[in-house]
């Protein structure tokens, strides 16, 4: 039962980087997202994750708003919320969703407050990652970063800051893991999905960002410290909650490492961010 489980999440994932190496002309799937500004509230959406990782962008993403002349909207101080209307096929629904500043400060603090109070966890959560390709927009948190790397004798550069930035992914996600287990929130919850956002920036390492943030079928001890809670998130699977992990490009663009380092650039073109952003959708839709 536990190894199908992550055969499933693990299959899933397969066609999306599937799509996203061989991108085909395929119909769009039938889901459509929009801004609502009045009007019923819907079930309960949480976008989680680190600063700087694509959370408010992958929103802007889904109600189709990173068109050619999108311009990102820069760091949150505070939640962002929205309404949201979803049509698939002949229904339609409502949701609310709340964005969670990755920034800790008093206001997350109110947000996650607001979120997890008790007997009205979300339906939902999208959880973002983006291994180690966090946008630094602090420079007090760069300052630390930079001491850190240098107190542990290693040198700055591209592989090193990443490492630092998914040591604090992976934090973060355990303080998540943690708040909705205690908060009861994780009762409630009915999916999961775990958005491996910019994947644009390190698609030639799809593969190891695959191994990392999927628990491995039927190998718990294999499991990388990420898999490893997020398995037990979800319990294998026994707890009744949806799980998918999937890449996604909402945004594609050259990668500022923010400490004076050279410019990734982005590994997509139109037609790969066009092909993984569908399978997202898709599976998406399933929840909505
Ligand atoms: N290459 C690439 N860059 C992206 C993508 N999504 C976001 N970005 C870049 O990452 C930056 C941060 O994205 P945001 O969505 O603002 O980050 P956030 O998670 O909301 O961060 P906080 O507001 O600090 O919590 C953006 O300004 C974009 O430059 C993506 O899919 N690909
Ligand atoms: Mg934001």
């Amino acid at each position: 039962m536990s190894a199908d489980f992550w055969e499933d999440v693990s299959t899933t994932w397969a066609e999306a980087e599937q799509a996203g190496t061989e991108p085909a002309a395929a119909d769009p799937p039938d889901l459509r997202l929009r801004r609502a500004r009045l009007g019923r509230t819907g079930a309960r959406i949480a976008i989680t994750g680190q600063p700087g990782a694509g959370k408010s962008v992958l929103f802007d993403a889904l109600v189709d708003r990173t068109g050619p002349a999108y311009q990102p909207p820069g760091q949150s101080h505070d939640r962002e919320k929205h309404r949201l209307a979803v049509a698939r096929g002949d229904q339609r629904r409502r949701s609310s969703v709340i964005v969670v500043p990755g920034q800790r400060s008093n206001n997350q603090a109110a947000a996650f407050d607001e979120l997890l109070a008790a007997g009205a966890g979300p339906a939902g959560i999208i959880h973002v990652v983006c291994w180690g390709y966090n946008t630094a927009w602090n420079a007090g948190n760069r300052a630390t970063m930079l001491d850190e790397i240098r107190a542990a004798g290693q040198p700055v550069n591209a592989d090193t800051v990443r490492a630092w930035h998914r040591a604090g992914e992976l934090a973060d996600f355990r303080v998540l893991a943690d708040k909705l287990a205690t908060s009861g929130a994780l009762d409630r919850l009915r999916w999961l999905v775990v958005a491996v956002a910019k994947c644009d920036l390190f698609w030639s390492d799809i593969a190891a960002a695959r191994e990392y943030y999927i628990p491995v079928p039927g190998h718990p001890t294999a499991d990388s410290p990420f898999g490893e809670v997020l398995r037990g998130l979800t319990a294998d699977g026994k707890n009744d909650v949806q799980l998918a992990v999937l890449p996604i490009s909402s945004y594609a663009a050259g990668h500022d490492f923010g400490v004076g380092l050279p410019k990734q650039p982005r590994q997509f073109d139109d037609a790969q961010t066009t092909a993984v952003r569908r399978q997202f959708f898709t599976v998406l839709g399933r929840y909505l």
